[in-house]
């Protein structure tokens, strides 16, 4: 235990706050204030400060649990783990290796991404790999891709938001979703900017706007055509910058002209007058950006939707130039790392693709495999559990809880039900936990380094700062030994190191030359720079050193980070700022998506009206599983409801704290009303964090979106009753 404090990050969302952790007495740690650290300069949401709640024993599983006559049990970590090996081999030699499913989280750290990609790859040989992202911003990701040649959720650091001229927050609730960041929109407003927030609801961010346009779920592609048709007529379209910088305009040009205001102010309920007011704000000042979060993106569409929002920045000159452009507010705490190094279906470390031949070629000499060896791209996230108890007979999961987080949930958790094996790696007992043959209890943030990549693309170093408590081991740890007992001495020999860092000087090799490069960036830089942002390759001459790093490294234990790779070119300085001379696309210019609005996968109809939206409320953190076992976020969040207008609840006859049952073509769902005048009469709105008769994935439609499969999260047509008490 060191005495004094350790400076690191939350470990919940993708801001990835700085905060210090102090030892206490009892051998716990307490959050103190990390004023250094730029991006929260000190501010803490109610989860990050009281983080440390879940690594009290008790809250948390300190010993490994196998099923034994129907109930876990404890067991040692030998059979546990034996367990899993046995259960896994007797899966892949029964129905062969794809018949073993893995699912990963945008939570684990990259080094744990990045081994569990491989693992899935090399040890158990599996195509049948993705992760919860897939739910997350995969959508972002797609159209950043098709826009930019590369998805970097921001393609600037926060910090520039206060200095650009207008913000537009699509379906963002930074208000709830993370508190400390809303002060660059206050920010931007105090030095004379404007925000305007899209949501169908008026959220507490939506107060803080000079605008806020509340258009019925699932219409923001519609939305976004219709301001691009104005953009058009009141001849704001940058013409020099669109001849310079992009490609596909009059494709794009043509579908938005077909979507008049009036039209428009059909679709989405949004009026024109707004939609003119929006383009007057948007179009004025020299700078502007588009955010996008959960709402436009979780939707059948997603991806054309983004790729509408990022056509009004294309128009009008505001990407790759200082103080505008388009970014994604990504979720989760390694949300953007993790998206990176291969823990999705279609990828490879580094942000390479998994059928591009040369990344094949590229990675298998980094694993020391043969690249026919390395199965091609597998399953999406909701078709793999899906297909759970059907061709897929064995899961291990690691840092998601899709009995409460999948979209038709008691669909999923009958899925689960049906395998032949589940083990789950996880710090609580989670809902899905509580399902598995086995369950391996894993260290915590707080007990273990490793790094994370916020929502900017900084790389960050999370550092151990409390001994765990017996019982516990790492995810890294488990790997290794899963790796050992499935593939032996071989395995090993490709490396399933325990020590993160030593994984990270493999991850930069593998990274190394790709998208997301990592190459130039070691736990030193980290430790000393308060981050570092990729791209950020290894200085010139420096890539080979990269590559012969492993053995200075071996020695290296987390406390004694390994020396940097000295060699006489400066290190990359990283990168703050994308696109400023070029796209990352093969001829440098941005490419505008020729999309036109099309309806949700399921609209309101005699027997389902309304419609349902979900997401998150600022007390509690996804599926609950760490948030609800604290006692001070319980008190604030203590239960799912169903938010509703006055005019839906007098219609209903229903009063505030009634319980109502909200019915889909999934499934039933009860939950008290909260009545507000903040959302739109024809919407009801359920926080997603609960299990249970509240929980609100009962209730929503898996259509995926073609390109990202995308699950659509943020509309479906429901009944809404009132319950007979
Ligand atoms: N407190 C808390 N903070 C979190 C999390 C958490 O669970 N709890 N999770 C983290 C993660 S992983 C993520 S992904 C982020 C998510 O962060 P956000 O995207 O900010 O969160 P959501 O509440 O899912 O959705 C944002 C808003 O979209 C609106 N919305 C719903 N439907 C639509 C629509 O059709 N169009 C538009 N324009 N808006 C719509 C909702 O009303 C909501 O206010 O938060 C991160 N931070
Ligand atoms: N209706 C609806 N559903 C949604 C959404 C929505 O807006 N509406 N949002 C979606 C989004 S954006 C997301 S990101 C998903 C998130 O949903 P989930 O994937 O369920 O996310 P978490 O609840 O964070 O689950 C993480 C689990 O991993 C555990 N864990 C934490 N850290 C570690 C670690 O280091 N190692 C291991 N092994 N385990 C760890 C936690 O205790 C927890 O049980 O939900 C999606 N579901
Ligand atoms: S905003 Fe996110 S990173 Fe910051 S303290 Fe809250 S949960 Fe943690
Ligand atoms: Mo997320």
């Amino acid at each position: 235990m060191q005495n004094s404090a350790t400076p690191t990050h939350c470990p919940y969302c993708a801001l990835q706050c700085g905060m210090n952790l102090t030892p206490q007495q009892d051998g716990g740690v307490a959050v103190v204030e990390r004023p250094d650290f730029p991006v929260n300069r000190g501010a803490l949401c109610g989860k990050g400060r009281t983080a440390a709640a879940v690594l009290a024993p008790g809250v948390r599983l300190t010993s490994p649990l196998v099923r034994s006559g129907g109930t876990l049990v404890p067991a040692t970590w030998d059979e546990a783990l034996d367990r899993v090996a046995k259960g896994l081999h007797r899966t892949r030699t029964e129905h062969g290796p794809d018949a073993c499913g893995v699912f990963g989280g945008g939570g684990l750290t990259n080094e744990k991404a990045y081994g569990l990609g491989k693992f899935a790859r090399i040890v158990l040989g599996t195509s049948q790999i993705d992760y919860n992202g897939r739910f997350c911003m995969s959508s972002a990701a797609a159209a950043g891709m098709k826009a930019f040649g590369l998805d970097r959720g921001l393609p600037f650091p926060l910090e520039d938001i206060p200095r650009t001229g207008c913000v537009i927050l699509v379906g963002s609730n930074p208000a709830e979703t993370m508190p400390p960041s809303l002060r660059y929109f206050t920010e931007l407003r105090e030095n004379g900017g404007t925000l305007i927030v899209v949501d169908p609801r008026r959220t507490r961010t939506a107060e803080q706007a000079d605008l806020h346009l509340a258009p019925r779920p699932g219409t923001d592609l519609a939305l976004a055509l219709g301001l691009l048709h104005l953009i058009v007529a009141e001849g704001r379209v940058d013409e020099e910058y669109v001849q310079e910088r992009t490609a596909g305009w009059e494709d794009a040009r043509a579908a938005a002209m077909a979507h008049w205001p009036e039209y428009v102010e059909r679709i989405t309920g949004v009026p024109v007058p707004q939609l003119r007011e929006a383009v007057r704000m948007f179009c004025e000042p020299e700078h502007a950006m588009v955010l996008t979060a959960r709402g436009p993106e979780q939707q059948s569409k997603g991806t054309d939707t983004v790729g509408a929002w990022i056509n009004l920045c294309l128009a009008t000159g505001r990407a790759g130039r200082p103080l505008s452009g388009y970014g994604c507010l990504t979720g989760q705490g390694n949300g953007q790392g993790g998206r990176e190094h291969g823990q999705k279906a279609d990828q490879l470390p580094g942000y390479r693709k998994l059928d591009d031949p040369a990344a094949r070629r590229h990675v298998a000499e980094v694993w020391g495999v043969d690249p026919d060896s390395l199965p091609g791209p597998g399953r999406s996230a909701y078709e793999l559990l899906d297909a759970l108890g059907t061709d897929i007979k064995s899961l291990l999961l690691m840092g998601s809880n899709p009995v409460v987080s999948a979209p038709r949930a008691a669909h999923i958790e009958e899925r689960i039900k049906s395998l032949d094996f589940l083990a789950v790696c996880d710090v609580v007992l989670s809902e899905t936990a509580e399902l598995a043959d086995v369950v391996l209890p894993v260290t915590q943030w707080a007990e273990e380094t490793g790094t994370t990549t916020n929502l900017e693309g900084r790389v960050l170093l999370r550092r151990r700062a409390i001994t765990p408590p017996e019982g516990v081991r790492s995810d890294l740890e488990i790997m290794h030994e899963l790796a050992a007992r499935l593939g032996g001495e071989r395995a090993l020999e490709k490396g399933f190191p325990t020590d993160a860092e030593e994984v990270f000087e493999e991850l930069r090799r593998a990274s190394a030359g790709g998208p997301a490069d990592y190459s130039g960036i070691t736990y030193r830089r980290l430790a000393e720079e308060n981050g570092v942002f990729w791209p950020c390759p290894a200085a010139t001459g420096a890539a080979d050193d990269a590559g012969d790093s492993e053995d200075a490294s071996l020695d290296a234990g987390p406390d004694d980070p390994a020396q940097d790779h000295d060699t006489d070119a400066a290190p990359h300085p990283g990168t703050p700022r994308l696109f400023l001379d070029r796209f990352a696309t093969p001829d440098g210019r941005a490419r505008f998506a020729p999309v036109s609005h099309r309806a949700a996968a399921e609209e309101p109809d005699d027997e389902y009206p309304v419609l349902l939206t979900t997401g998150r409320v600022v007390a509690q953190y996804q599926s609950g599983a760490q948030s609800r076992r604290v006692d001070e976020l319980n008190t604030a969040a203590p239960g799912p409801f169903v938010e509703l207008h006055p005019r839906l609840a007098a219609r209903l006859g229903a009063a505030d704290g009634d319980p109502l049952a909200v019915i889909s073509r999934r499934g039933r769902a009860v939950a008290p009303a909260r009545i507000t005048t903040a959302i739109r009469p024809d919407t009801v709105f359920m926080p997603f964090h609960w299990p249970g008769e509240g929980r609100a994935n009962t209730l929503t439609n898996p259509a995926l979106d073609p390109t990202s499969r995308m699950p659509e999260f943020k509309t479906c047509a429901v009944r809404v009753e009132p319950v007979q008490q």
